[in-house]
């Protein structure tokens, strides 16, 4: 099984090195995307739809463990954690936000959604997402499972305002993301992880912040991702429910 891509050929120009890879994403194998509700599995949904990739979606319950095609996820990836990309033919699937958001943009360099390996733009993108991952997911995560004392929540509160607070001011020159006017993967990454208010992280103040997240938002990408999420979490508690 391959993946469904929406459209045969999103290219106009339709040159031989798209053809081919629209062949290559569409035989080859990629298979099925495991998702959790609001977490950084968001960031590679809209990578996909930006691609107008629709990979098939299964949820997995990070509290209950269940998922919604009732398969056992530790069979996926034992230390349970989305998002994790099932490969057609591949015994171990891909994980790592980044890693698989690069993986696929990748397949599509003319997207413009990450740019080409060996360029110095690349090692400036790859800097970003290791930021967003480190410096950003993995500082909210403790915070927003309230595990912390006092002391460890102002330090990650105040590290997370000062690393949203160079976002900010990445943005203030009027650009639409981080990177220009492109939109890329770093975005969808910084969108997906826009979990301030449930770390209890106020960045009202951030105002080019705040234009961006909703310059994101108005994506038809993003929108879908939130609406397939939405809908497949559905499905599942309605499964256990019933
Ligand atoms: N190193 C992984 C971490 C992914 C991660 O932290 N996933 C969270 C959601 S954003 C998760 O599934 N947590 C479930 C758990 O740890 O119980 C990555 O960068 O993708």
């Amino acid at each position: 099984m391959g993946v469904y891509r929406f459209a045969e050929c999103r290219d106009t120009s339709s040159n031989a090195t798209y053809a081919l890879r629209s062949n290559l994403i569409a035989t080859r194998h990629i298979m099925k995307l495991y998702i959790a509700q609001a977490t950084c599995s968001l960031a590679v949904q809209a990578v996909f739809n930006e691609l107008e990739l629709a990979p098939q979606l299964v949820h997995f319950d990070v509290f209950g463990k269940t998922t919604s095609d009732q398969s056992d996820f530790a069979d996926v990836n034992d230390l349970l954690y989305v998002p994790a990309l099932e490969l057609d033919g591949e015994t171990e699937p891909l994980t790592e936000t980044i890693t698989i958001a690069s993986y696929i943009a990748d397949l599509y360099p003319e997207s413009g959604l990450i740019p080409k390996h060996g360029t110095l733009e690349r090692v400036r993108m790859d800097q970003l997402l290791t930021f967003v991952a480190t410096e950003i997911a993995q500082k909210h995560i403790p915070l927003m499972r309230k595990l912390m004392k006092p002391e460890g929540i102002a330090f990650q509160s105040n590290k997370l305002l000062s690393t949203y607070g160079k976002l900010d001011a990445r943005l203030a020159d009027g650009r639409s993301y981080l990177t220009g006017e492109q939109f890329t993967v770093a975005d969808a990454y910084v969108w997906a992880t826009m979990w301030h208010e449930r770390s209890g992280v106020n960045l009202d103040h951030l105002k080019n912040l705040e234009a961006y997240i909703e310059r994101i938002e108005a994506r038809a990408s993003v929108k879908k991702a939130l609406r397939d999420e939405a809908d497949l979490v559905a499905a599942h508690k309605e499964r256990l429910a019933a």
